[in-house]
């Protein structure tokens, strides 16, 4: 490739991209400039691939050409179908963890392997699990069960959305959208968009809410709590963030995807005091495990784990010539790995079933046998030290955040201020009470990816750093997280980023002013948080002045995130459109139309300033509407 692709403002990607150029290594950012022109029709979601009659696409540019598919489905019924689709996918890929992680508490077998019994017992008791007379073991087993039941359960609808505001509650009733079983709403997606099904664009987008919903208050959510009983509920610390966090003279292990119980295992196993005397045999100071994407986000936010980088990334850390194995689970794995890692020395192994890449080396991570397995991913990493065939290079950018603010740790938080003013202890009066006094004017939420179409990191930079001077506090996840904190935003000193409320907020909490609430799935963490200050203040989620953005999404899980926190009552920007653009109808209605029917909407603004500015009318607009 002539030309540099690579539009990140991050500097240790900057360097290793040209690294990767002078070794003519292929890129993320090359195969984008490569791909241009994307297919127009693809863009705006006007192409059907539904049927073998196809495919067959709108033509919209022109009053030529046809206006309907081969069976007679327009535009709205196409882009509507196409966009469910993905919701669906999105909801399945975070639901199926989810359900990973309850069969990992199923297994859990023995009480040493259950971090969090406080939680445990907390959601035993919100489920109507009597603990009386049971063992931790039993009543872990019998909640993974009731968890597992949720994905398959006949009647009934799902456990948490008993913990939305009664209002929302009672509008999913109203609507028909409170969703039942997990599997069924996604199953139901696919049927109903299957070909000579629903045409009807609206009742479309409706069943694909209902697959949203079972995601954020379903399969995500408990793959959160699930995750917290078994690994610890994340509390406040100080971790290391960038690819400088890899070290040359050490063994570096990279583990990448989304599921905790790997990286805890390998975490484990590399303080094996045997294998670290092997790897010191291998010429090795010690085993540095880092972590990518939301595993990143997870093993940071319980174990302190430096947190090795993004989305946009995974295949420079290979570049470095420094890693001796990179651990893949699910989601999010560029299958481009296996080709960077054959040019290096590095040991691509992924370990899920359900996501094999040729060219890498699988050994299947199986639950019962974690650490066993663990011990043997960690060897073969020790044993290809010697392997290095470049010359290495870590770039010496890293940065210093402080990260772990789950609901508890924000609680907890919170109660600095309490025992100072004498509130109710364990409430979320004192944030309340700064919204109401406009110390702060809101909050918004920062998630999301990585994508070519907007420069890395500069959107969710960008946007926070806006955010943060108009006194709105900002939480974060996914690769947004990384983004925030490569950037300065989770360390103490980012305060001379804020207006003047939000830095006195951060002053009295001691908490820097973007709040790391962690990977994907726990965006539920933030639902949690947006009903309890509902809640607490007699109102709905979408009378609150809150807003989300994900201003570099890519994923299919984006989408369904998306249409979960709209169908939450949440004002939503995305920065990358989503493939619906061809149809007038569709667009309005996801744009507009929802809010009189959900009090939530999305908004499409690729630029993060202008995002700001309307993240913050919308702020205002809700702050006028509770007269406060
Ligand atoms: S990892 S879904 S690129 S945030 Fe959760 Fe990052 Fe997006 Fe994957």
């Amino acid at each position: 490739m002539e030309n540099c692709a690579c539009n990140t403002c991050d500097a240790a990607t900057k360097k290793l991209y040209e690294k990767a150029k002078s070794e003519r290594i292929d890129t993320i950012w090359d195969r984008a400039l490569a791909m241009q022109p994307q297919c127009g029709f693809g863009e705006m979601g006007l192409c059907c691939t539904n049927c073998s009659m196809g495919p067959c696409r709108i033509v919209k540019i022109s009053e030529d050409g046809p206006k309907a598919g081969i069976c007679g489905a327009t535009e709205d019924t196409i882009t509507s179908r196409n966009f469910a689709r993905a919701v669906a996918a999105g909801a399945a890929a975070h639901s199926d963890h989810g359900r990973d992680i309850a069969l990992a508490l199923y297994h859990a077998g023995d009480k040493t392997r259950i971090r969090n019994e406080e939680k445990l017992f907390k959601i035993a008791g919100e489920w109507g699990i009597t603990v009386e007379g049971k063992d931790t073991v039993q009543i872990a087993r019998e909640m993974a069960e009731r968890a597992l039941g949720e994905f398959g359960k006949v009647f009934g609808k799902l456990q948490f959305l008993q913990r939305a505001p009664e209002k929302r509650i009672k509008l999913w009733d109203e609507l028909g959208v409170a969703p039942g079983a997990i599997d069924r709403e996604i199953v139901e997606v696919l049927h109903s968009t299957h070909m000579g099904c629903d045409a009807d664009y609206r009742n479309i987008i409706r069943q694909a809410i209902r697959a949203a919903l079972s995601d954020g208050w379903g399969g995500s959510m408990i793959g959160t709590e699930l995750s917290d009983v078994l690994f610890g509920t994340p509390m406040p610390k100080k971790v290391e963030a960038n690819l400088g966090v890899l070290k040359k003279e050490c063994v570096n292990i990279v583990v990448h995807g989304h599921d905790p119980t790997l990286s805890e295992a390998i975490v484990l196993a590399s303080r094996d005091p045997e294998l670290l005397e092997l790897a010191r045999k291998q010429g090795a100071e010690g085993i540095n495990v880092v972590g990518m994407c939301c595993t990143g986000n997870e093993i940071a936010m319980r174990q302190g784990i430096p947190m090795a980088g993004d989305f946009f990334q995974q295949e420079l850390a290979i570049v470095t010539g420094a890693v001796e194995a990179m651990i893949v689970d699910v989601q999010c794995i560029m299958p481009s790995l296996a080709t960077v890692a054959k040019c290096y020395h590095t040991k691509l192994i992924t370990t899920s079933p359900k996501a094999k890449i040729p060219g890498a080396i699988h050994i299947e991570f199986n639950e019962q046998k974690s650490l066993e397995i663990a011990r043997r991913i960690v060897k073969d990493a020790v044993m290809n030290f010697k392997n290095r065939k470049v010359e290495v290079f870590i770039p010496d950018d890293k940065s210093e955040g402080r990260i772990g603010y789950s609901f508890e740790a924000i609680i907890k938080a919170l109660d600095r201020v309490t025992n100072s003013f004498a509130h109710p202890s364990g409430t979320v009066k004192p944030l309340v009470d700064a919204i109401k006094s406009g110390v702060l004017r809101g909050a918004a939420a920062i998630v999301g990816c990585n994508n070519h179409r907007q420069p890395h990191n500069t959107c969710h930079v960008t946007l926070a750093k806006e955010l943060l001077k108009r006194d709105i506090i900002v939480v974060t996840t996914g690769c947004g997280a990384h983004a925030c904190i490569k950037a300065g935003l989770m360390d103490k000193d980012a305060r001379k980023y804020c207006g003047k409320g939000l830095a006195t907020v951060c002053e009295l909490l001691d908490i820097p002013p973007v709040l790391h609430m962690g990977s994907c799935v726990d965006i539920s963490r933030i639902l949690v948080l947006l009903s309890e200050v509902a809640k607490y203040m007699g109102v709905d989620i979408s009378d609150l002045p809150v807003a989300a953005a994900a201003p570099e999404w890519m994923s299919e899980k984006a989408q369904s995130i998306g249409l979960y926190a709209v169908a939450s009552g949440v004002y939503v920007i995305l920065g990358v459109p989503p493939a619906v653009t061809g149809s007038e109808n569709v667009t309005g209605y996801l744009t507009k139309g929802l809010e009189s029917v959900l009090g939530g909407r999305f908004e499409i603004e690729n630029d993060p300033v202008e995002a700001a500015a309307k993240i913050a009318a919308h702020v205002e607009n809700r702050r006028k509407r509770l007269g406060i």
